[in-house]
C-alpha cells in the first residue's frame, strides 16, 4: 500500500479521508486522537514539520495542507469524475471553491475557534476574532448566491469542491455553532448524508475536544 495518511477525528484530515473514500483509492490510516503537544512534539514533527494533520506519505513522498492533497490524489492518483480540467467552463469555479474553503474560510474559523477556547499562542484578540466572523459571513453569503440554482456548487454536479467545502462547513457548525441559511443547511446535509463522508467521520468521539 503506497497511501498513508495521518488523520486526527473531526481536523481537516476529514477532507483527505471523505476524498479517498470517494474514490475507492487503498490506503493506511493512522489515527491519533487530537494532542496539541504531541503534535509539536519532535517525533511527531519528524512526519509533519508542521506539526498538523493532515499529512499523507505516497511511498514515503510527503504532501501537506489538505487542499493540495486532494488535488494531489486527484491528478496522481486520478483520473477521477470528482475533478475539473481546465478545459471545462467550470474549472474557475470548482478552483475558487476548492481552496476557498480552506484559506478563505476554514482559516477563520480556526482563529475564532482559538479565541474561544485556545490558549496561547492561539488566542487572538477580540478585534482579530470581529474580523474572522466578518470574513466567515462574507463567505457564507457567497455561498448562498453560488447555491441560489443548483444543488452542488457546480451545475455538473458534486466535486471535489463540495468535499472542501463540506469539511468547513462541518467545521463550522460543529465547532464554532454557525446557524447556516436554509439553503446552505440544505446543501450540508446532501454532502453529509454521502456514505463516504459518514465512513471519514466514523472515529469521531462524542465529546471532541480539538
Ligand atoms: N491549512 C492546513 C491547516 C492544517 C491544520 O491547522 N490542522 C489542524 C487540525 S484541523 C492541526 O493539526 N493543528 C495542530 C496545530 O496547529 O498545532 C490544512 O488545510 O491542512
Amino acid at each position: 500500500m503506497t497511501l498513508k495518511l495521518f488523520h486526527s477525528p473531526g481536523t481537516r484530515s476529514i477532507r483527505a479521508l471523505w476524498l479517498l473514500e470517494e474514490m475507492g483509492l487503498p490506503y493506511e490510516l493512522k489515527s491519533m486522537e487530537y494532542n496539541g503537544a504531541y503534535f509539536a512534539s519532535d517525533q511527531y514533527r519528524s512526519i509533519n514539520p508542521m506539526g498538523k494533520v493532515p499529512a499523507l506519505y505516497d511511498d514515503g513522498e510527503l504532501v501537506i495542507e489538505s487542499t493540495a492533497i486532494m488535488e494531489y490524489l486527484l491528478h496522481r492518483h486520478g483520473p477521477s469524475s470528482l475533478s475539473v480540467s481546465s478545459e471545462n467552463p467550470e474549472y474557475a469555479t470548482y478552483l475558487q471553491w476548492l481552496h476557498m474553503a480552506e484559506s478563505g474560510m476554514a482559516n477563520y474559523i480556526s482563529v475564532s475557534f482559538g479565541q474561544t477556547y485556545g490558549k496561547d499562542p492561539y488566542k487572538v484578540s477580540e478585534q482579530f476574532d470581529t474580523y474572522c466572523r466578518f470574513q466567515i459571513t462574507k463567505a457564507l453569503e457567497m455561498l448562498e448566491i453560488q447555491l441560489k440554482d443548483r444543488e452542488y456548487l457546480l451545475e455538473s454536479g458534486f466535486s471535489a469542491a463540495d468535499i472542501s467545502l463540506g469539511y468547513t462547513l462541518f467545521f463550522a457548525q460543529a465547532c464554532t455553532g454557525t446557524k447556516f441559511s436554509e439553503t446552505v443547511g440544505a446543501y450540508f446535509n446532501r454532502l453529509a448524508s454521502r456514505p463516504a463522508f459518514q465512513k471519514a467521520l466514523s472515529d469521531l468521539p462524542k465529546q471532541q475536544s480539538f
